[in-house]
């Protein structure tokens, strides 16, 4: 290898000006051109100019690919870098000049930091890295980077430090915790918000005390999932309760959630909660033991929560449930994951009865669409619907955030449209 890097430098003449206006279709172009060559994509960056003009840049692991059009002449001028010599920049530029429908084209090749010019050095990163922070002023230094929890169509994004204050691939999932400028520190599991610090207290107090304070004498618990303390931060506040389990899949959501995220976790510690490690599914088949409730406080239906959303593991649940027990599920968005949750109302009908289930919604402004959803399946006649009496002490001695007598009497009642999905 005789330099660092090789750098094409590209002028597309005479391209078809709809093409250059279209961000989807340079994105996609830039992106192929990047993976035909070998190159390994990290990220893509596209913005459209008004009245017309694209810019953009890829990002791979081997530097990266970057474009201006100009629509009105139809021109871009494009950059292909890459590092190492792994992948070629000439097989991205053919694919550029197809895709772009160039009649003309020049390009210029540079080998860039020719080694015979370079000398290498051992340097203390982390003292260099304090010391530019040093110089960085944080109000003018204004990063732009975005996380997105997304579907194919649909996304909810934030804008945070671009610092990533835990990240953990571990079996099974990715598990991150960064900084949002509107929320406060989060919680990230395989690109799916799952807490914020400002909004937490929403699907937190949601996911407990409704069908806490109706049933009002719950002693045992069992939370499935829950890694980051939040149920049972809440649980904790109900005098009835003597013993929480929780079975957390991923020891990372634990320490992530202890390290980061301190006001969720605070009671994970508590002498009324046991923590074990370990796989909901498999442990509810496993033991015997009957609880008061079960709450499901999973991720989204991929990965390893996708079992949380199964038919069977739901009979397990019910089975697990002492007689006047319910089963409480994080059901997802009628909006964003409308077939889960129709499907989780479908199954939980099907194995406690019709009557027998409970839906409620509650907004969420991080979760994708903004609306999230509560199941509640009960083995006795308890009413979940029907607030406690001393609700209104506790909300009170307890300084909730959103849960309230009014709230919970006007959570369950649905748009006539989430009704008949339901029907
Ligand atoms: N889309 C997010 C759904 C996450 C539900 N669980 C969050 C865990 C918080 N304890």
């Amino acid at each position: 290898m005789s330099a660092l890097g090789t750098h094409i430098l590209v002028e597309f003449l005479g391209c078809k000006p709809e093409h250059l206006n279209d961000v989807p279709l340079i994105e996609k172009s830039m992106v192929k051109a990047a993976s035909t060559a070998g190159a390994t994509v990290i990220n893509s960056t596209f913005h459209h100019f008004s009245p017309y003009g694209v810019s953009g840049v890829v990002v791979i692991q081997e530097s990266h690919l970057a474009i201006h059009c100009w629509p009105e002449y139809q021109y871009a001028a494009v950059d292909l870098f890459t590092c190492g010599d792994t992948v070629d920049p000439w097989i991205s530029f053919d694919y550029l000049k197809k895709a772009l429908g160039a009649q003309n084209y020049s390009a210029l090749e540079m080998k860039r930091g020719a080694i015979n010019l370079l000398e290498r050095v051992d340097f203390d990163l982390k003292g260099m890295r304090e010391e530019a922070l040093n110089y960085i002023n944080p109000d003018k230094y204004n990063r732009d980077v975005w996380i997105t929890d997304k579907d194919k169509n649909q996304a909810l994004s934030l804008r945070y430090t671009g610092e990533i204050l835990y990240n953990k691939k571990t079996p099974y999932q990715h598990v991150k915790v960064i900084d949002t400028y509107a929320y406060g520190k989060t919680l990230i599991i395989d690109n799916m918000v799952m807490c914020t610090e400002t909004d937490e207290a929403h699907y937190h107090e949601m996911i407990v005390h409704p069908a806490m304070l109706s049933h009002g004498n719950v002693k045992d618990v069992l939370v499935i999932g829950g890694g980051d303390g939040g149920t049972i931060r809440e649980l904790v506040k109900h005098e009835t309760i003597e013993k929480i389990k929780m079975v957390e899949i991923d020891e990372a959501v634990i320490e992530a959630s202890k390290l980061h995220l301190p006001s969720i976790a605070s009671q994970l510690n508590n002498p009324k909660a046991e923590v074990i490690i370990g796989d909901g599914i498999a442990y509810l088949s496993e033991n015997n033991d009957n609880y008061d409730a079960i709450i499901i406080d999973g991720s989204d239906p991929v990965g390893p929560a996708k079992g949380l959303f199964s038919e069977a593991f739901l009979y397990n649940c019910k089975n697990a449930l002492n007689n006047n027990g319910m089963l409480i599920m994080q059901a997802e968005s009628p909006m964003f994951n409308q077939k889960t949750f129709v499907e989780i109302n479908q199954y939980l009908k099907k194995i406690f009865g019709t009557t027998k289930v409970h839906t409620f919604l509650f907004s969420i402004p991080t979760y994708p669409s903004g609306i999230w959803s509560i199941q509640i399946a009960v083995k006795g006649n308890m009413q979940p619907n029907i607030p406690n009496p001393k609700g209104a002490d506790f909300c009170t001695k307890n300084n909730l955030k959103y849960y309230s007598t009014d709230i919970h009497k006007a959570a369950f009642t649905l748009p006539p449209y989430i009704q008949k999905l339901l029907s």
